[in-house]
């Protein structure tokens, strides 16, 4: 039964309720995540006026050095994590390579690594479009109280725990899925609380919407051009309607509530495109599925895909399943 003006945190516990034999580690991690998505939030909302408010130098009001929003959003996420004692691992697109993070006796016996894109689409910051944090969370594989190692973070999607997105947008968004559906909350930024706002969000089957950088179209493979000439034609439903605006999390977000297909694909400069598998691939397909959409590489489901490195690329077919199967039909006959 969806409750009338439900916060995040009475969502939370209504669920946690449902697990009966969970410690609410979980809960407590997906808490210290929405915290910090506040904070960043509240950076993020006062982008502009850094300028105007910080001095000539790299520092600003406070006589803080100025960070840029995606370090900042990285030591943000990844401080709240550390002080909060709620995971073993973290994996960013911001660092190299994985933090080990053990609590104070130094004996961590926290389950969960958590890997993110702390602000994704962050180039969009300078002209206020919408940017995005992502997550995804797993359980580790190696045994609680030793160091955490590569292993618990290449982990394929399919195992995933849970993953979600917050959308620093006209509202400020989070949505995520614990495999259960994918509910979304939108913050009251008076209150400073997320109130449930899209309960049990389900993808259209159908769209009419298509999204990818056409910019790169010489360089795309045949069957995306072939798809992009189909999405163009005038037939049945379409021509589609193009719309990107070239950051992932608010591109998905608009087609998983109106209907569309994004299109991140291998091109000639790059044979597995642009997007990181298991920070910002595994997590939206997560979400995508478990809303009833789909996701590929054009030829394979991405939480199928077995990761062998922390930052590796995947072609990214995501959206309304009909659609990514058309999609698929092209790039399975012309490649
Ligand atoms: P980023 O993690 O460096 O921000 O890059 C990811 C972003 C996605 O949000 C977006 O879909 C894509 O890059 C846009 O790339 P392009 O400018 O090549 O179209
Ligand atoms: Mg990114």
């Amino acid at each position: 039964m969806v409750k009338k003006n439900q916060t995040l945190g009475e969502f939370i516990i209504d669920n946690q309720a449902a697990f009966p034999y969970s410690s609410g580690e979980l809960s407590r991690l997906i808490r210290s995540l929405r915290l910090a998505a506040k904070v960043v939030n509240h950076e993020v909302n006062k982008a502009g006026l850094v300028d105007i408010l910080g001095l000539q130098g790299d520092t600003n009001i406070q006589g803080e050095d100025q960070q840029k929003l995606d370090v900042y959003a990285n030591e943000t996420f990844i401080q709240t994590l550390i002080n909060r004692e709620i995971v073993c691992g973290i994996a960013s697109e911001e660092n190299d390579d994985f933090i080990t993070i053990s609590g104070k006796n130094m004996d961590n016996q926290n389950k969960y690594v958590v890997l993110m894109d702390p602000l994704d689409g962050s180039s969009n910051i300078d002209v206020n479009v919408s940017v995005g944090t992502i997550f995804s969370i797993y359980r580790r594989v190696t045994p609680i109280g030793t160091p955490v190692t590569k292993e618990d973070f290449l982990q394929p999607g399919n195992k995933q725990v849970a993953a979600g997105y917050i959308i620093y947008g006209t509202s400020t968004m989070l949505v995520y899925t614990t495999g259960c559906g994918v509910n979304g909350f939108t913050l009251n930024p008076a209150l400073g609380s997320w109130y449930l706002s899209h309960p049990d969000i389900k993808f259209p089957e159908n769209g009419s919407i298509y999204s990818m950088n056409e910019g790169n179209y010489v360089h795309f493979p045949l069957g995306v051009k072939k798809y992009i000439k189909y999405c163009q034609e005038e037939k049945e439903d379409r021509p589609y309607t193009s719309r990107y605006i070239g950051s992932m999390v608010s591109d998905i977000h608009r087609n998983m509530i109106k209907g569309g297909i994004f299109i991140y694909p291998k091109s000639s400069k790059a044979n597995n495109g642009k997007l990181r598998l298991l920070y910002e691939c595994n997590p939206m397909a997560f979400i995508v599925e478990q809303a009833g959409g789909k996701a590929t590489d054009g030829f394979t489901r991405i939480m199928d895909i077995q990761p062998t490195e922390l930052h590796q690329r995947a072609p990214f077919f995501c959206g309304s399943k009909n659609m990514v199967d058309k999609a698929e039909e092209f790039m399975q006959k012309y490649g």
